[in-house]
């Protein structure tokens, strides 16, 4: 049987963190997780290490420590090379606040074993959405994603979406060590690189909810930041090309 590692990525999680494990566990028992905590000063890599001691989820759980916030994108770089050195198969990006609900694992899986490289968890095909996120965050979400598809020149739906499943393979071919954007960028060019390199990649719908409790971390500055990386993405295509081991 293949070996799911889901990675998830925490800064200030504390309210969120055990029950996003305990939920995932019981939903998909065979799963893998681990925790790549950015020294979160309200203590949830503490908590973690905690659960790990007393066994309270077996051997299911791991954690990464790293000094400080260092950024959602370096954060599944250096999970998913954990992962990936630790013999894992298929890679799951989640985060941890409930928004990405774990029961949509099971159908990434299935589009996994059907041949795809790469399964994006996609608010925008039909039965997927998001429930009680503003009007603006809608705009900025669709938005950003229409406007990235149109600049990128790519099919994909939801291109900003965070839940996604890649094979070794996709890792492998798309050069971890070479990513450019970390923040809001980074699972924008993680895809274009596996439409670029060739790859199969599908979506399948997920209903995304706003996170449950704790703060959010978007901000005007990311968001600019965003639309201005989509431009230099575009313009790079032949230079990211050049960066990937794509089989000939
Ligand atoms: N390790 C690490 N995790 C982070 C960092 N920034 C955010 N995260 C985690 O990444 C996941 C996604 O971040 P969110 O803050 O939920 O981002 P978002 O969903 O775009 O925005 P909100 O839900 O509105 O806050 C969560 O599990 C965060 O705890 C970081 O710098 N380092
Ligand atoms: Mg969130």
């Amino acid at each position: 049987m293949k070996k799911v590692c889901v990675v998830i990525p925490t800064y200030n999680e504390m309210g969120n963190i055990k029950e996003i494990i305990a939920k995932d566990l019981e939903i998909n028992p065979d799963i893998n997780i681990l925790i790549v905590d950015d020294n979160s000063p309200d203590g949830t890599g503490k908590l973690v290490d905690e659960l790990i001691a007393n066994k309270t989820f077996g051997d299911r759980l791991f954690v990464m420590h790293r000094k400080g916030k260092l950024g959602l994108g370096t954060a599944y770089i250096q999970g998913f090379k954990w992962a990936m050195e630790k013999g894992f198969d298929i890679f799951i990006s989640q985060d941890a606040d409930f928004s990405h609900n774990p029961i949509y694992i099971k159908d990434m899986l299935t589009e996994i074993s059907n041949g795809a490289d790469l399964c994006i968890g996609s608010r925008y095909v039909k039965g997927g959405g998001v429930v009680n996120w503003g009007l603006g965050r809608k705009f900025i979400s669709k938005g950003g994603s229409f406007y990235a598809r149109t600049l990128l020149l790519t099919k994909i739906r939801d291109l900003t979406g965070g839940y996604n499943c890649y094979t070794k393979k996709s890792l492998e071919t798309i050069n971890l060590d070479t990513i450019i954007s970390n923040g809001y960028c980074f699972q924008i060019e993680m895809k274009f690189r596996n439409v670029l390199a060739g790859l199969k990649v599908c979506e399948t719908p997920i209903i995304f909810e706003d996170r449950r409790v704790g703060k959010s971390k978007m901000s005007k500055k990311i968001f600019i930041e965003a639309m201005l990386n989509v431009i230099k993405m575009a313009l790079s295509r032949g230079k990211i090309k050049s960066l990937m081991n794509i089989k000939k």
